[in-house]
């Protein structure tokens, strides 16, 4: 029987991509939405059932099947593909942040002078995390410095990795007990490797110990440089306003939509766009100027730095060119799907990979160098502009909505205590007195098999209802920047009582875009320094936080799940079934057994009303454990901007009875 495809409705809960999938039913263009409706996912491989690991195999452990052929348990075949799964998202992760310590070594050595150092404090920060003398000497000196111990991270052949020393004392204690501390990044990610070849490792919780260490590897290894040196690079992000989704596109201008992970080429194409000769250029093709979005974490490094407007998230990168106002799709690493190149087809768009690693058949690359990066930058930008002219009918859906990212982990210090007293205190406080129930970082992407944006928005408006405060990265925090929850305005709206009272102070949105996937180290940064500044414990496992990514599909978000339990944090990864739910006692052991051994535990859960639910239980569990106040809104909500207009309209009696109660009268 042929499957049934989902209406747009069904498909997406967000208006601009209902939209587009309306255009493509009628086009009768595939998207990842139909080919979703066409495929049945395999129900064994999926439960994590399924062992390929060999050529006697694969083996399918249904049924009566116990073993595979070599005697494999669907305990150590579970294991083994969660292992494999996490070690690969590992890889993406800190391959980039490698790619990052090269371009800075390239900078500092005169090879990439497109590239340099803006932001020399960073750097000093980072040369002190990394064992480098910055007082007294030369920047580039220092960058190349900088550089070179940042890439002796991935290999170097004995000690720990450096990072790890920025996690709270207890937390480092915990690794070095379980003997999980990362010992170089390449080398947990070959480990697995090694490890889940035919013959190795058969245990279970052996194999998912390594798993923690390598992921541990991506958290405070590669994923917390590739923050780092971006941020050297291209500059630590503050707030900046900008918009967000389809309706960012211009109907006059060339569009140019930058999408995949890496800043190093998009922070070019955003420089090359601002060229006077390039945008006279684009005039003298009927052009008005030239426009740039982006998608994914390409889009959240150049939103957070430049405050480039994001386009979409993962589920809409086939859409955006369906508007047929695309001139180029410019990508470079992960998240790109290939089902973009016959959609392109369709239309005028230059489909352009750029990175050594990624060609698709059928896309045009043009292959990006750090030594000729803002030429090749502007080639990009010209063969976009040639394609002006060709552009067809135009549907940009008139959607779109404000949004203020940029919350590096400096820039709430900052706001939260000013430049000479930046601090974390008065999180702290809002948090041991109640006002902030708790923390939820919700992250992670899109997935075609649940409704494309609806658990984000589920879970993130129920948060803010409850006074969490939520902090997001990747597609996730897309989504919710197309909410427009990313506006100060909206905790007026949308956040409880205490919560509001907190963001209208700070002046701040309920819901912060800490930036791409690798930024999550930055939610890594923050965690530490609430356990270290005081009142909420001594861990990262003391305080009423927890992670999620509820629409997740990628083996990054695997891994950076692993590193945030590891971490001593409660994960949810939400949506469709867990890739190990084909074994009850691998489920035991990353929830209750990791609990034990480690403090943070992973669950895989489906329904949006559990994961909040189990949410809001773990923040009160861990609140009540550390003594503090038991939440309670109706505490909360005396003061405020929106507070403010109603006491006024109040005749003075009335007024003093509402700010003091019956005793003030
Ligand atoms: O690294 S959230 S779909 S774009 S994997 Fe990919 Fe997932 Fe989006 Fe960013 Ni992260």
């Amino acid at each position: 029987m042929a499957k049934k495809q989902r209406s747009p409705e069904e498909a997406s809960a967000d208006r601009a991509s209902i939209a587009l999938l309306e255009y493509a039913c009628e086009m009768e263009v595939d998207t990842c939405f139909s080919r979703s409706d066409a495929i049945t996912p395999c129900p064994i491989g999926a439960d994590g059932r399924c062992c390929k690991n060999c050529a006697m195999g694969p083996c399918r452990l249904v049924g009566k099947t116990e073993r595979g052929v070599c005697g494999a348990t669907i305990e150590t075949v579970a294991a083994r593909n969660f292992a494999r799964a996490v070690a690969v998202g590992s890889s993406a992760h800190s391959d980039h942040g490698r790619d990052l310590a090269y371009t800075l070594l390239d900078a500092a050595e005169g090879h990439a002078t497109d590239y340099g150092v803006r932001d020399p404090f960073k750097l000093k920060e980072v040369a002190e995390y990394l064992g480098v003398k910055a007082d007294g000497r030369p920047l580039d000196e220092v960058a190349r410095d900088v550089a070179l111990a940042a890439l002796a991270e991935f290999g170097k052949p004995q000690g720990e990795i450096l990072n790890l020393k920025r996690a709270p004392a207890r937390r480092q204690q915990i690794w070095k007990e379980q003997g999980i501390a990362p010992r170089s990044i390449d080398r947990e990610i070959v480990e697995i490797l090694h490890r889940t070849h035919i013959g190795n490792d058969q245990d279970a919780e052996h194999l998912l110990d390594q798993t923690l260490r390598c992921a541990l590897g991506d958290g405070w290894g590669g994923s917390m440089l590739a923050t780092d040196l971006s941020d050297v690079l291209f500059g630590t992000p503050a707030p900046v306003v900008t918009e967000a989704n389809l309706g960012v596109l211009s109907e006059d201008q060339v569009n140019v939509i930058i999408h995949g992970h890496e800043p190093t080429l998009s922070e070019m194409i955003v420089a090359a766009a601002q060229d006077p000769e390039l945008i006279e250029y684009a005039k003298s093709k009927g052009a008005t100027g030239i426009n740039l979005s982006g998608i994914c974490c390409t889009a959240n490094e150049t939103l957070m730095r430049q405050g480039v407007p994001l386009a979409g998230n993962f589920l809409q990168q086939e859409l955006a060119i369906l508007t047929g106002a695309v001139e180029a799709m410019v990508v470079d690493i992960q998240c790109i799907f290939q089902g973009l190149v016959p959609v392109a087809d369709k239309f005028h768009t230059a489909l352009i990979t750029t990175s050594p690693k990624v060609k698709i058949t059928g896309a045009t690359h043009v292959q990006f160098e750090e030594d000729r990066a803002l030429e090749i930058a502007k080639d990009i930008i010209r063969m976009a502009i040639d394609r002006f002219p060709e552009r067809g009918e135009t549907r940009i859906p008139d959607i779109r909505s404000n949004m203020v990212p940029g919350f590096s982990h400096e820039y709430i210090d900052y706001a939260l205590g000013g430049l000479y007293r930046g601090s974390l205190r008065p999180l702290n406080d809002a948090i041991i007195a109640g006002r902030i129930r708790g923390v939820v970082a919700n992250i992670g992407c899109n997935n075609t098999r649940v409704r494309h944006d609806e658990l984000h928005n589920y879970v993130v408006t129920e948060f803010i209802k409850n006074d969490v405060l939520v902090v997001e990265t990747g597609c996730g925090a897309i989504a919710s920047a197309k909410m427009g929850y990313m506006t100060p305005e909206t905790a007026l709206e949308l956040a409880g009582p205490g919560l509001r009272e907190v963001c209208e102070t700070v002046g701040i949105p309920p819901v912060l875009h800490m930036g791409s996937c690798v930024d999550n180290s930055r939610i890594l940064t923050v965690l530490s320094q609430m356990a270290t500044e005081g009142g909420l414990g001594e861990d990262i496992s003391d305080i009423p936080a927890v992670g999620m990514a509820p629409e997740w599909m990628s083996e990054k978000a695997l891994s950076i799940a692993t590193y945030c339990v590891a971490s001593g944090a409660y994960v949810i990864l939400g949506g469709n079934s867990g890739p190990v739910s084909g074994c009850d006692e691998v489920l035991r052991l990353m929830s209750d057994g990791w609990e034990k051994k480690i403090g943070g535990r992973l669950e895989f859960i489906e329904e949006g009303e559990e994961i909040v639910r189990r949410a809001l239980a773990h923040i009160d569990k861990k609140r009540a454990a550390l003594g503090l106040a038991e939440y309670d809104p109706t505490k909360w909500g005396r003061s405020g901007d929106r507070r403010m207009p109603e006491l006024l309209s109040l005749p003075l009696e009335k007024r003093i009875e509402a700010v003091y109660g019956t005793a003030g009268k």
